[in-house]
């Protein structure tokens, strides 16, 4: 028989990280499971994508340091009065992947200050418990697994990397394309409803596959919706398809 999967509803109960209270909430109000991926390269295609999506996702994921006009007054200020008009949170893609002194310099200076703006981030695991000590005052989201082609983490890999997340206080959720515990959220990128590849090494899985047999909490969509037409249609198919397969994935 197969095990059935907790509601955001039973998670929310449970959470402890005031920015996975704030998601699930976001989640719940929403009816969405739908973080966008905004992998543009300028500020106003940053902000017109961040206006069409923003009511239909709970999340907005950036890559700031691929914004080529970043601005901190033009970028970030404007971005942030999107996310508090829409409701959605901001995660950045860091993928943090050093010693903790040097990820909190990354985190905090340069010209990107993301400790200033970002609800979440992403963190490699690789530099050990303490490297994510620097993120107290955001959530973080470990690389457990990735999407692409011959990734080198391994079922070994995962495992340990799954104990250095699962104890850390820090850690809201994981990156993984494998079923991870519920005690932390778990975020799947490498979804598409049209592509199953982008020959560069992504491989793509439909939502329907990653709520049934990931029991995913939120998948994440760059392509399909920032290259599609209609970004803010698109952002609604994906909303809706990722909900219902949500609720499809409570029965059982
Ligand atoms: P896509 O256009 O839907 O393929 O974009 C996927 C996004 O998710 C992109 O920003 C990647 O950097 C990110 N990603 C991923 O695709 N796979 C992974 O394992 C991780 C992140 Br971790």
């Amino acid at each position: 028989e197969e095990k059935t999967r907790s509601s955001y509803e039973q998670k929310l109960q449970n959470a402890q990280h005031s920015v996975s209270k704030k998601l699930l909430e976001t989640a719940l109000a929403k009816q969405s499971n739908l973080i966008a991926s905004a992998d543009v390269t300028t500020t106003q295609e940053l902000l017109e994508l961040a206006e069409k999506v923003g009511p239909n996702i709970i999340a907005l994921k950036t890559h700031i340091d691929i914004i080529s006009d970043f601005d901190y007054e033009k970028t970030i200020v404007p971005l942030k009065a999107l996310a508090t008009k829409y409701q959605f949170l901001l995660m950045e893609d860091r993928k943090f992947a050093d010693i903790g002194n040097t990820q909190e310099l990354q985190f905090t200076s340069g010209v990107f200050k993301i400790t200033d703006w970002a609800d979440f981030v992403t963190s490699q695991v690789i530099g050990g418990f303490e490297s994510l000590d620097c993120f107290k005052n955001v959530g973080v989201v470990a690389i457990i697994g990735m999407s692409s082609k011959g990734t080198l983490t391994t079922n070994s890999y995962r495992e340990e990397a799954l104990k250095v997340a699962l104890s850390h206080p820090n850690v809201i959720g994981g990156v993984s394309q494998n079923p991870i515990p519920e005690e932390i959220l778990l975020f799947t990128p490498g979804v598409n409803l049209a592509d199953s590849g982008d020959g560069k090494g992504q491989q793509y899985n439909t939502p329907e596959h990653v709520f049934k047999t990931l029991h995913t909490d939120f998948i994440i969509v760059g392509r399909g919706i920032y290259k599609s037409d209609n970004p803010e249609q698109a952002s609604i198919t994906y909303k809706n398809e990722g909900w219902s397969a949500y609720l499809n994935s409570l029965e059982k």
